[in-house]
């Protein structure tokens, strides 16, 4: 036996300190607290540190560490997922890998029409980016000042455009990502077409963190439309608006890029909670569609669109309609159906649910899904709103603000199943684009078959051998 004294292991926190350097590490628990609850408030954990890695490289080497250790990793980027993906447990155990720092635009590439930017860039930056060079990135939602490309991809973000432009997936090319074991998966392939083998691409997309980090993408660019028209629109009944859909569409083409519907009561709940929102239509009407229409060349976009719904208004489809006469009129109406979100959590709480179904069965399923839930909830407040033209409805139930955190789980576990068995009994999907997360992970062992469940546990189990990424999320 040596008699020296055992060197002192130098803590877990000094070596990621010494990858990362002091600005890439959160220890002061107030310093933490923003990164250890989500955007909608309904989730609080408690992680061990916040690590802020600047390149792929330090990313490498915090994972390999974590790894060696076997200390779980929970990837976070802007934050503002709805499923409880980037919020970590609540037993200080685990490891928060933050991608802000990784804000690095690395190509923009207008001759092959893409552009490849670091996981950490925001959604807007983006956008900016690609208007940079006369060129335009089309995926949109509410959270694209904060959320980052790499957590769109790990969620597969739909938004407003997927009926024309399709979901996150339809828009990368290559991935870079680093695996739970250090490894770099070197994918930033500017391809559009790559037959070699599996898509390791596409296994990365949407996997919410549980298989490793992305630390870098190729999106497609596409032409700059130079014209739009947009137009708010109110109705009776939802069958209506599927009607009207495929009217405009046949109208208009792909040049019709939004088709988002708002109910009643949805708009309603927006004008109580949302300052300086007015309803674009006199009175009230059961159905809201905000319809946007663009082109590269604007060659009587606005007319046709006007045409199209005079005709809607004449043949009694709908009862009236709004053309945005300018920008800020535009702007006025994408306010209103942006501001959703912030008026569910203004006003209580809400057991969401985010349902893909067929188009064309939409108003059967949700006259079914209504009755449903009145059955279980007599007085239940239903916020019915979505991307229609995709068939995504955010088919959301709001209790009071006060409701307890017993009284929420208890409606949460009863309004999904109800909500959830209509939704596969219809051919649709539990999760269209807000993912599974901690939220919908004990509907997906539910709904899955176990065929398909196996499946993707085999993968899991195969990238990620100590179970470190993202415990308690999806899978
Ligand atoms: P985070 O919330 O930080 O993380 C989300 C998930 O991705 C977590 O599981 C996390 O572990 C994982 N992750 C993050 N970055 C990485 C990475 N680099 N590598 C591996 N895993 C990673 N979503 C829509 O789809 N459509 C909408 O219309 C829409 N509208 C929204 C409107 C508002 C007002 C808000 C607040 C949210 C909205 N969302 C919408 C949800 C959210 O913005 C998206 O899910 C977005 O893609 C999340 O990006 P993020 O950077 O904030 O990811
Ligand atoms: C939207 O479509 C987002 O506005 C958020 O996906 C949905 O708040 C929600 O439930
Ligand atoms: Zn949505």
């Amino acid at each position: 036996m040596t008699s020296a004294t055992p060197a002192v292991r130098p803590r877990f926190e000094d070596k990621l300190r010494a990858i990362v350097g002091e600005a890439g590490l959160v220890t002061a628990g107030d310093e933490r607290e923003p990164y250890e609850i989500d955007w909608l408030r309904k989730w609080r954990g408690r992680g061990s540190v916040v690590v802020r890695p600047g390149t792929t490289e330090e990313v490498a080497q915090v994972m390999r560490l974590c790894n060696e250790a076997r200390i779980p990793v929970v990837p976070q980027g802007g934050n503002t997922g709805m499923s409880g993906g980037a919020t970590p447990d609540d037993s200080g155990a685990q490891v928060i890998l933050s991608t802000t720092r990784l804000r690095a635009v690395r190509e923009v590439d207008p001759l092959n029409n893409t552009i490849t930017v670091e996981a950490g860039v925001p959604l807007a930056r983006v956008q900016e980016e690609a208007d940079g060079v006369n060129r335009f990135f089309p995926l949109s939602l509410g959270s694209e000042g904060s959320c980052t490309i790499g957590g769109n991809l790990a969620t597969n973000a739909g938004g407003i455009a997927v009926l024309k432009y399709g979901n996150t997936r339809d828009l990368a090319l290559g991935l870079e990502v680093v695996l739970p074991d250090g490894r770099i998966w070197r994918g930033l392939r500017g391809l559009r077409k790559d037959n070699t083998g599996y898509d390791l691409r596409d296994l990365f997309i949407g996997s919410e963190g549980t298989l490793g980090i992305i630390t870098a993408a190729v999106l497609k660019l596409f032409p700059k439309p130079a014209a739009r028209a947009t137009a708010w629109v109110g109705c009776a009944g939802l069958e209506q608006l599927v009607r009207l859909l495929a009217r405009v569409r046949d109208a208009c083409g792909d040049r019709l890029v939004a088709f988002e519907m708002l109910t009643g009561p949805s708009l309603r709940l927006i004008l109580d909670q949302v300052a300086d929102v007015r309803n674009p239509l006199e009175g009230p009407h059961a159905y809201h569609a905000l319809i946007e229409v663009a082109d590269t060349r604007d060659e009587g976009l606005a007319a046709l669109l006007e045409r199209s719904l005079a005709q809607a208004v004449g043949d009694g489809l709908i009862d009236d309609a709004a053309i945005a006469s300018s920008l800020s009129h535009r702007l006025s109406f994408w306010k209103i159906r942006e501001g959703i979100s912030q008026a569910q959590v203004r006003a209580g709480k809400a057991v969401k649910h985010d349902i893909a179904l067929p188009v064309s069965v939409l108003p059967r399923f949700v006259e079914a899904a209504e009755t449903a839930v009145r059955g279980v909830m007599p007085h239940a407040h239903i916020v019915n709103f979505g991307h229609l033209g995709d068939g995504n409805l955010h088919f959301n139930v709001l209790l009071p603000k006060n409701a307890s955190a017993g009284k929420v789980a208890e409606a949460n576990a009863l309004l999904n199943r109800v909500v959830h068995d209509l939704v596969v009994e219809n051919g649709g999907s539990i999760s269209a684009e807000h993912g599974i997360g901690q939220l919908r992970r004990d509907e997906l062992r539910h709904y899955k078959s176990a065929v398909e469940f196996d499946l993707m546990m085999t993968l899991k189990q195969a990238i990620d051998r100590n179970q470190i990424m993202n415990p308690g999320k999806l899978i």
